[in-house]
């Protein structure tokens, strides 16, 4: 019986012994150095690669072997990691409120991975070492292409062909090329002697012609890379501008008889000049009726102070 008394309080010591031992949290949880995590604005789930997982090798010990806790420290970090699996030590990185491309693109933190201690209450507990988490905020289209200027205007000679009459040009808010960049301008009037190229530079197609029409009035549109296009087109205004040709307009042939007296000479006559100024001006030196030699019937003329009228 002694022996049996002897060998049974044994058994209790060595497995109190035991039991005392496993309950102590020998180790601190590992997780990786470096994570990489990407976002899309406007929701709250990261991917995480690789995943968020943290490893305690007190497991399978109750708390001490598992994660309580991913804290994350990074004073503007608008993120929280929640444990999902303790016992596994998986967790998952998300945002606390909504990240916004346009305000940032990008953000570094420091992540640590808590076991649950070495008993309830969490006493004794061990951190991990830090990791860094880089997460990148991936881009959404939520803005539409916008021109800089509300309307565009522009002058040409007619007779020439343009390279480039003007450029439009058009912006988006958006945080990535894909859905900022400008990939297409449109124009939307359908007929009109001109064309634009993928940077905004409108040209004409054909010769214009003053007489035939003085002013186009034409809308452009434009698209971002993401297929967005502009919620405004914008109107575009082009003078065509006569190719300069100065010259008496309404001065037909008058007969003077000698010793007839005076005369008045091409009352309806007007200097026609391509600049309004230069046209009121000549008008003007016509109604004050100064001296006019006119040389045979071209546009060659001169002016003296004299009242008189002569012919040569
Ligand atoms: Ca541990
Ligand atoms: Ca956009
Ligand atoms: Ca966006």
């Amino acid at each position: 019986y002694s022996i049996v008394a002897l060998t049974i309080s044994f058994l209790l010591a060595t497995s109190h012994i035991l039991l005392s031992v496993s309950t102590v949290n020998k180790h601190k949880p590992w997780i990786e150095t470096s994570y990489h995590g990407v976002i899309t604005e406007n929701t709250d789930v990261v991917l995480l690669d690789p995943p968020l997982v943290a490893l305690d090798k007190d497991a399978p010990i109750p708390y001490a072997g598992e994660i309580c806790a991913f804290n994350i420290h990074g004073l503007e970090a608008p993120f929280e990691a929640v444990v999902l699996n303790g016992t596994s030590g998986e967790g998952q990185l998300r945002a606390r409120g909504l990240v916004d491309c346009e305000l940032q693109k990008e953000y570094t933190f420091i992540i640590q991975a808590h076991d649950c201690g070495s008993g309830p209450g969490g006493t004794e507990g061990k951190k991990s070492h830090k990791a860094v988490v880089h997460i990148q905020v991936n881009d959404v289209n939520e803005f539409a292409p916008v021109f800089r200027e509300p309307q565009y205007r522009a002058a040409v000679t007619e007779g020439k062909i343009y390279d480039s009459i003007l450029q439009v040009e058009a912006t988006d808010q958006d945080c990535s090329p894909q859905y900022s960049q400008i990939c297409n301008y449109q124009i939307t009037n359908t007929n009109t002697p001109f064309a634009i190229d993928r940077n905004g530079n409108i040209r004409n197609t054909e010769k214009l012609s003053y007489d035939r029409q003085q002013l186009y009035k034409i809308q452009v549109t434009a698209w971002d890379c993401g297929q967005k296009r502009a919620l405004h087109s914008v109107p575009v205004h082009i003078d065509v501008k006569p190719v300069c040709k100065p010259g008496w307009q309404g001065g037909k042939r008058v007969d003077y008889e000698p010793g007839t007296g005076s005369k008045q000479l091409f009352p309806k006559m007007q200097l026609e000049t391509c600049d309004i100024g230069q046209r009121e001006c000549c008008s003007w030196v016509l109604e004050k009726s100064m001296r006019i030699y006119l040389l045979t019937e071209s546009n060659y003329w001169s002016q003296n102070l004299d009242t008189g009228m002569s012919m040569s």
